[in-house]
C-alpha cells in the first residue's frame, strides 16, 4: 500500500517535469514534505506575504511557494541577504489576468532585477494547493519548481543545507490603486519574463533554517503543502526567522519629476513669454526663463537618476527621454542664442538672426515640451493622467492667448499708428526693449528721441496702461541713434 502511494507520488512528480502538472497528491506524503515557512503581515497592506521553501538537494531543484494579496503587482522573494547579487524569484499576474508568470531573476543593485535566463521554472498544480498560479479576488499564488536551480546559482549565492539561519529577502509590489503609480496605472500582467515593474511597496529581510527546508529523498520532494493544523490551506511561519529590516517604501522621485516638467513647460516658459509679449520686460522674461531652464536641469537630472533603475529606462533611449535631453540641449541652445542678440542689439540697435532663430525655436522648444508630457505619463504606465494633464493645458492656454489677443486689441492698434518704420506683416516678433516703449505711455522718459524704433511688429509696441521701465543708460541710447527707425530683419 505503501510503496503503491510511493510510485504514484513519482507518477506525479515525473508529470511534474514532463507535463508540469501534478495530479492529485496523496495528501500522507506530501505533508512530510520538509520545508521552510515565511509570513509576514503587513499591516500596509491588506494581506500576508507567504513563501515556503523545499529544495531537493541531490538535484538541486528549488521548490517554492509564494503568495501575496492580489492588487499588488508583483511579488518575489531572494536569496541573499540584499539586492546586489541576490537571485530573486519575481511572480507577477498572466497576461491573461489569471494565470501566473514567475521569473528568476539577478539583482544588480538598488534597481530593477534582470531576468536570469540559467534557470528555468514550471508552475504546479495539486488539489491539495489551493489557487495555485492563479489570481483570485484576494490573494495570487504561484507553486512551481525551478530545476536544478541551485547548481547553477552556486557559485553566485551561498545557499548551504547547513545554514541554520540562511539569508532571504522579499518584496512587494505596488498596489494598483494608490500612490503617483497607482489608480488607474496600467497593471502589470504579462507572460513575459522580463516584464518592467515597479518600485517595491515594501521590502524585508528574514532568514530560514535550511536544515529543516531541504530532502535527500525525490519522494519527500516537492511544493511545501500548507502546515497549519488548524487549517488545511493556511500557511504559518516554521523553520524560519519573523521579518526584519523591513520596510515600506516609497520613491516621490518620479512625482516630483513629473510636477516640475509639467509646471515649467505648462507655466513657467508661457510666463516668461507674457512677460516679454504682453509686459514688454525683457530682464524679468530672461529671469523667469532661465528659473524654468534651472527647473528643467534639476527635473532632467532626477530623470536620469530614476531612469537607473529600470531596465526599461536604463539605456536612456526611449523617446521621452531622447526628447527630453534634446529639449535640455536646446534651452540652453536659447539661453545663449537669447544672451548674445541682447548683447548685440543693446551695442548695436538692431535686430539680428539670432534673435530670430531665438523667436522660433523657443515656441518650438515649448511645444515638444507640452507633447513629451504625456509621453513620460504613457513611459512611466500612468496613462490615465493624460487626460488631467490635458484639461490643465487647455485651460493655460486659453488663458495665454486670451492675455495675448487682449494685449493685440488694447495696445496693438495704436502702437500700429505711432510706428512709423516699413512693417513686414506677419514677421517673427523681435523682442521689446522697454525703453523704446510708446512716448505717450507717461512714464516713458525718452519722449524726446521721438517715435520708438521699428523694432519688431508693430502690434508688440508700447502700452497705454503699462509703465515702462528704462534700464538702460540714456546715453547709450543716444549714442546710437534711436531715433532712426529700423525694419525688421
Ligand atoms: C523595479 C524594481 C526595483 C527597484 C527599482 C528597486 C529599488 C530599490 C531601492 C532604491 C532600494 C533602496 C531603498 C531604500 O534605501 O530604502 C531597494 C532596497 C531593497 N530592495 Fe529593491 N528594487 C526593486 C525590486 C526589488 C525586488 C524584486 C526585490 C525582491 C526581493 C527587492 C528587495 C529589496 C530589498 C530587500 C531591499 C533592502 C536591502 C537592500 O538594500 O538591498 N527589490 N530597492
Ligand atoms: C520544521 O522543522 C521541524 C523539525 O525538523 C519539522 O518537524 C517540521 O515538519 C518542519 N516544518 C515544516 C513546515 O516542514
Ligand atoms: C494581520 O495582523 C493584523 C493586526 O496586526 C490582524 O488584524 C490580521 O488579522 C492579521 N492578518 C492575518 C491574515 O493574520
Ligand atoms: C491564463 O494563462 C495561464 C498562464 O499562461 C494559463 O495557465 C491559464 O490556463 C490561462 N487561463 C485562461 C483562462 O486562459
Ligand atoms: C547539484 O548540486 C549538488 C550540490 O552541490 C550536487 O551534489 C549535485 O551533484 C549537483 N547535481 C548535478 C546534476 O549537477
Ligand atoms: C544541473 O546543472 C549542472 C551545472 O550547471 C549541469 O552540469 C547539469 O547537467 C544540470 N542537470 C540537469 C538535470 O539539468
Ligand atoms: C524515501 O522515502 C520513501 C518514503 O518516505 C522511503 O520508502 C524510501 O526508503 C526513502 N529513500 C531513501 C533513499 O531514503
Ligand atoms: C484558512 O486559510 C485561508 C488562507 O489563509 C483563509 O483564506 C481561510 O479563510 C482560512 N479558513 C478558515 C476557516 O479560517
Ligand atoms: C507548527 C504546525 O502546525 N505544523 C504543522 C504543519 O503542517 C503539518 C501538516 O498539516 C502538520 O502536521 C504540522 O503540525
Amino acid at each position: 500500500m505503501h510503496s503503491f502511494a510511493t510510485s504514484l507520488l513519482l507518477l506525479a512528480l515525473s508529470f511534474a517535469f514532463a507535463a508540469r502538472h501534478v495530479s492529485a497528491a496523496d495528501s500522507d506524503s506530501t505533508s512530510t514534505i520538509p520545508s521552510a515557512v515565511f509570513r509576514f503581515n503587513s499591516s500596509s497592506s491588506d494581506g500576508d506575504f507567504v513563501f515556503a521553501l523545499n529544495v531537493e538537494k541531490d538535484t538541486g531543484d528549488v521548490y517554492m511557494h509564494m503568495s501575496a494579496p492580489a492588487g499588488n503587482e508583483w511579488m518575489a522573494a531572494g536569496i541573499g541577504s540584499q539586492m546586489k547579487d541576490a537571485v530573486i524569484f519575481v511572480a507577477y499576474p498572466s497576461k491573461n489576468g489569471t494565470g501566473m508568470t514567475l521569473s528568476p531573476r539577478l539583482g544588480l543593485g538598488h534597481q530593477e532585477p534582470s531576468w536570469y535566463n540559467s534557470i528555468s521554472c514550471s508552475p504546479i498544480f495539486a488539489d491539495d494547493l489551493a489557487n495555485a498560479n492563479t489570481v483570485t479576488d484576494a490573494v495570487m499564488t504561484v507553486d512551481t519548481v525551478c530545476v536544478n536551480a541551485t547548481n547553477i546559482t552556486f557559485p553566485l549565492i551561498d545557499l548551504s543545507y547547513t545554514n541554520t539561519a540562511q539569508n532571504f529577502i522579499f518584496a512587494v509590489g505596488p498596489s494598483s490603486g494608490h500612490g503617483f503609480s497607482g489608480h488607474g496605472s496600467t497593471p502589470l500582467q504579462s507572460d513575459s519574463l522580463s516584464a518592467g515593474l515597479r518600485r517595491h511597496s515594501y521590502y524585508g529581510q528574514f532568514t530560514m533554517d535550511m536544515t529543516k527546508a531541504f530532502t535527500t529523498n525525490s519522494s519527500t520532494a516537492g511544493v511545501p503543502r500548507p502546515n497549519d493544523s488548524s487549517n488545511s490551506t493556511n500557511y504559518i511561519l516554521e523553520n524560519a526567522s519573523e521579518a526584519f529590516s523591513n520596510k515600506a517604501d516609497s520613491d516621490p522621485a518620479p512625482a516630483i519629476h513629473a510636477f516640475v516638467m509639467c509646471l515649467t513647460f505648462v507655466i513657467i516658459y508661457p510666463l516668461g513669454v507674457l512677460f516679454l509679449r504682453v509686459l514688454k520686460r525683457v530682464i524679468l522674461h530672461a529671469v523667469v526663463q532661465t528659473i524654468g531652464l534651472v527647473l528643467t536641469c534639476m527635473a532632467t537630472a532626477g530623470g536620469i537618476v530614476i531612469s537607473t533603475q529600470y531596465n526599461r529606462s536604463r539605456l536612456l533611449l526611449s523617446a521621452h527621454q531622447i526628447i527630453g535631453i534634446l529639449l535640455l540641449l536646446s534651452l540652453f541652445l536659447q539661453l545663449g542664442l537669447g544672451i548674445l542678440h541682447h548683447r548685440i542689439f543693446k551695442r548695436e540697435q538692431r535686430p539680428t538672426l539670432l534673435g530670430k532663430i531665438h523667436t522660433y525655436l523657443g515656441p518650438t522648444i515649448m511645444a515638444v515640451g507640452v507633447i513629451n508630457a504625456p509621453i513620460g505619463f504613457v513611459f512611466a504606465g500612468n496613462p490615465h493622467l493624460c487626460l488631467p494633464y490635458v484639461v490643465i493645458l487647455v485651460i493655460v492656454a486659453l488663458v495665454f492667448v486670451g492675455l495675448r489677443f487682449f494685449s493685440h486689441k488694447c495696445c496693438g492698434n495704436r502702437g500700429a499708428q505711432k510706428a512709423t518704420g516699413p512693417m513686414p506683416a506677419g514677421g517673427p516678433e523681435g523682442y521689446q526693449y522697454p525703453q523704446f516703449g510708446d512716448a505717450n505711455a507717461g512714464q516713458a522718459p525718452y519722449q524726446h528721441l521721438g517715435a520708438p524704433p521699428a523694432y519688431g511688429r508693430a502690434e508688440s509696441y508700447g502700452s497705454d496702461s503699462i509703465p515702462l521701465q528704462p534700464y538702460e543708460s540714456q546715453q547709450s541710447v543716444v549714442g546710437h541713434g534711436v531715433q532712426q527707425t529700423r525694419p525688421m530683419v
